[in-house]
């Protein structure tokens, strides 16, 4: 048995921060949707499984809910879908509306009953949600294994993986010994935006979120807003992602065999937040090449920070990087899918009278008085040392005035 198993797709998720191009960065999610379905063909599954949220909400428009339909129909596999705590089976229900309500006796099925699946050589337990909060284990109704029975059996559920005490209760919480109990062979696990595997009590790897297949804001500044928030209010590192994309491709030769699961990456935005040190025109040069070199800047979405001191007109040679800084079009950054460039901890490097005048009188100015001076010794350490100190009292001058 062989299946493609992602989670958290969050379709239609709307994006606020970045002005013009929030639609593109919206649709990013459907370019992975694409890659992952390529996979699919490419390793020939006998089906994907998608562990819910594959809508970010359950009022997403009509146009994004036949969109991922058609999409799944041009798979070559059957698509099983569970109803997440995004997108969960109520009433209201994306899946209980045209297009979706349609599709029940396709090649893609929405699974939302406690029923055994038939899948390839196998079956599948789906644990659907039907409500954004619930006390109850989505997989506490799998049967246990019968003794005897052969069967690959594979478990689909949404929720938080009970393993540590920082859960909230209503958060859907999986029992983490349900591979065991159960007598699964695999639990294709959604919710968690970032990697997660667990061990069964032989140690094998069993369960697991491969989580979401599409990178999920700056990971590295994860308090940046990018105009979303988990319904959830569990561990929040658990819903920030790790940077990547996956699905996880996973073979079971025989019940009781360890599954081989092999990531691949789905992922069509690169997320960075980066700060970057300069102190020379040096330090520039080698920003400017590295930005300009970099392979696929139209999928990188850049915050850039810099910070330190440069001589007043290489200042002006910020400008390569972004034009606009003195009212033109262009410059390396525009290359990006989107960029914010931060110089609020850059300085030009203060002239003799600026720093006089900054440094005021008291303290401040004596210690400008002693390092003046020190920045003139014959001694190459102690200059060098002086003359950074200046630069860093320069830094601390200006921002207690801001
Ligand atoms: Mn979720």
């Amino acid at each position: 048995m062989r299946f493609l198993h992602a989670a958290d797709l969050h379709l239609g998720l709307s994006v606020t921060r970045f002005g013009v191009k929030n639609g593109e960065i919206q649709e990013a999610r459907f370019t992975s949707l694409r890659k992952l379905i390529e996979a699919s063909k490419q390793h020939r599954v006998d089906s994907l499984l998608i562990a819910g949220d594959l809508f970010d909400d359950n009022h997403v428009d009509f146009g994004t809910a036949r969109r991922t339909l058609e999409l799944f129909e041009s798979a070559d596999a059957p698509v099983y879908v569970i109803p997440g705590n995004h997108d969960p089976w109520t009433a209201d229900s994306v899946y209980q509306r045209p297009p979706w309500s349609t599709c029940a006796d396709g090649p893609v099925r929405v699974l939302h009953r406690h029923e055994p699946v038939p899948i390839a050589d196998g079956i599948l337990y789906p644990c659907p949600l039907f409500a954004k909060n619930s006390l109850d284990d989505p997989a506490r109704w799998i049967p246990p294994r019968k003794p005897g029975d052969t069967t690959i059996r594979i478990g689909l559920a949404h929720g938080s993986f009970h393993d540590r005490a920082t859960l909230h209760p209503d958060d859907h919480l999986i029992d983490r010994h349900t591979v065991d109990a159960k007598g699964l062979d695999y639990l294709a696990l959604g919710h968690w935006h970032r990697y997660y595997e667990a061990v069964d009590q032989a140690g094998i790897v069993r369960t697991v979120y491969p989580g979401a297949h599409e990178p999920w804001g700056f990971h590295e500044a994860p308090d940046v807003s990018v105009g979303w928030s988990a319904y959830s209010n569990a561990a929040r590192e658990l819903f920030t992602g790790d940077g990547m994309g996956r699905a996880l491709l996973v073979t079971i030769d025989r019940a009781g065999a360890a599954p081989t699961i092999e990531p691949i990456n789905t992922a069509s935005l690169q997320w960075r937040d980066e700060t970057r040190t300069l102190q020379s025109r040096d330090d520039l040069d080698r920003l400017i090449n590295d930005l300009d070199r970099r392979d696929d800047k139209h999928n990188q979405v850049l915050r850039l920070h810099l910070v330190g001191t440069l001589p007043a007109e290489e200042m002006l040679r910020l400008d390569t990087l972004d034009a606009t800084r003195s009212g033109h079009q262009g410059g390396i950054l525009s290359h990006y899918r989107w960029f914010e460039l931060d110089t609020s901890r850059l300085y030009a490097e203060p002239t003799d009278d600026e720093l006089h005048e900054l440094a005021g009188e008291g303290v401040v100015r004596a210690v400008y008085d002693r390092l003046k001076a020190e920045a003139n010794s014959p001694d190459l350490a102690v200059r060098d040392l002086a003359q950074q100190s200046l630069l860093l009292l320069y830094r601390f001058a200006k921002e207690a005035r801001r």
